[in-house]
Order: C-alpha cells, then structure tokens, then sequence
C-alpha cells in the first residue's frame, strides 16, 4: 500500500489533469507497486476534496462491465468510480467540450435506487425491488492517460476516465421490463456506431450493481437510495468530435441526445 503523502500526491496530479485538460504519464511507470486498493484510496481522496469545493456525489458508475469494453481496453475485471451531479448534462442538450481532451462515449442503462442497499451478495430480485426507475443514459468518458492507454490500476486512480453522463429517453420501472434484453441503437451524426443488447453487460445489468454493492459491502460502505449507477457501456466507447450529435435508442426506454459542444465555447 502506498503511503498517505503518495496517495495524496496523485491525487493533485489527477486534479490537475481533470481541470486542466492535459494528458498524463499512468502511475504505475512512477509507482509499479500501486495496487488497485491504492487507486481505490485515490479516488476517496478525490472524492474529499471536491466536496470540499462544494461539489455533490450523484451515485457510482461501474465500467468496463462488458467484453466489449474489456477487449477495447485490454481488462479483465469491471472498475467503478464516482459521478458528481455536475457532471450530469441535460438531454438534448450541449456536452461542454472546455474540460475534454479526447473523449468517447458509450451507451449504458442507468438505475436510480429508492432504497439503501448492502451485503455481500444481494440477489437481482432484491436489487430490482430497491430500484426507483432506469432511464437511458450515455457516458462521456476522457481517459487522461495519453492515447486511452492505461491498465487497471491507473485508469481506477483516474475515477474510471469518467468525465461526463446524459439521462434521458423515459424513466421506467425497472418491473415493467426485460432488463436482459434491451435492444440499444448507438448513433453518430444520424450513422449507426454500434448496436447492442443489455446482456452485454455481464449478461444483465443488474450484475453489475450485485458487483458494486458486494465491493461497498467489503469496504464497510451502502449503496445509498437516490444514487445514480450507471452500469457500464454494452458496446465498445466511439470516439468524438467537437460538434458531433450523438443518439441513443434503447429499446422501451425511447432516446437519449446531444451535440458535443465547441471547445472554446462551453
Ligand atoms: O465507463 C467505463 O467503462 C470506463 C472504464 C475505464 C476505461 C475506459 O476509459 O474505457
Ligand atoms: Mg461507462
């Protein structure tokens, strides 16, 4: 485990990176003995001093949850990381770009829990009966690792390249549908990127909050009602531009949009 003052120490240098938009060296070429417990230590410190700026948690998000995405990005194992509710774009609406330096995005199922959960293995029916409503979602992920080139440890330090996420199309109950299979249409300036189903993440969606709360559960923590998760892209993450208009078509869900915005204007 390192230190408190290294934890400490990569957490400015995350800071900086986020809010400065420039790319870093991964810290396992600096630190090859952090370990993912380490990168976890730095997202908790992360997550301190943005409340300390004022800012609010809005849930958890896990990634790479399909095989999709862990071939894209080389992992074997899902990650999760923190979501702060100004990081939430409006529907059809405009993606600040100021803050961005090479993102991509990835449709995913989004859950709004109505009830605390925790344990170390809470059954789908006990998941989906804490469960408000799903509604689409896209994230705007951002590695700051140059080129998105990372391994786990260091891609967890960097919060799971979260910088961004868009909730729209309908809320549902979770009740009224097959979570398992959702057909998902993925678009970019009206061309279909990628098509999926919700069973490729982990063959259903639902897993992945079993596998958030399990890893709360070993650190002593809840999933809290009202937190957002966002399970984690079915497909893998497309790359885009400064004024591109993406859309989201989830199967009984309806559509998620927006248009990235330019980079000198937010
Ligand atoms: O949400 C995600 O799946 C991102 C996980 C981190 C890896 C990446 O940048 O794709
Ligand atoms: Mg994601």
């Amino acid at each position: 485990m390192l230190d408190t003052a290294t934890i400490h120490a990569i957490a400015d240098i995350v800071v900086g990176a986020q809010d400065g938009a420039y790319t870093i060296q991964k810290f396992t070429d600096a630190y090859p003995e952090m370990t993912l417990e380490d990168s976890y230590a730095v997202q908790d410190e992360l997550l301190r001093r943005w409340q300390a700026r004022g800012r609010k948690l809005a849930g958890m998000k896990a990634g790479l949850t399909s095989k999709a995405k862990m071939e894209q990005m080389g992992v074997h194992v899902p990650s999760f990381g923190i979501l702060m509710n100004d990081t939430l774009d409006p529907d059809m609406g405009v993606v600040p770009m100021d803050t961005l330096i090479h993102p991509r995005v990835e449709a995913e199922i989004a859950f709004v829990m109505k009830d605390d959960l925790s344990g170390p293995d809470v059954s789908i029916e006990t998941i989906i009966a804490a469960t408000d409503f799903v509604q689409p979602a896209v994230e705007i992920i951002d590695s700051r690792f140059k080129k998105f080139k990372f391994d786990l440890v260091s891609v967890v330090a960097d919060n799971g390249s979260s910088a961004r996420f868009v909730m729209g199309g309908r809320a549902r109950r979770p009740q009224e549908l097959s979570l398992d299979t959702i057909g998902i249409v993925f678009e970019k300036n009206g061309e279909v990127v990628a098509t999926a189903s919700s069973a490729a993440v982990l063959g259903h969606p639902v897993r992945a909050i079993q596998m958030l709360v399990a890893w709360l559960h070993e650190r002593g923590r809840t999933l809290p009602a009202g937190a957002i998760v966002l399970t984690g892209g079915a497909t893998e993450a497309v790359a885009v531009a400064p004024g591109d208009f993406i859309s989201a078509r989830f199967q009984d869900l309806g559509t998620v949009s927006f248009r990235m915005g330019q980079k000198d204007a937010a």
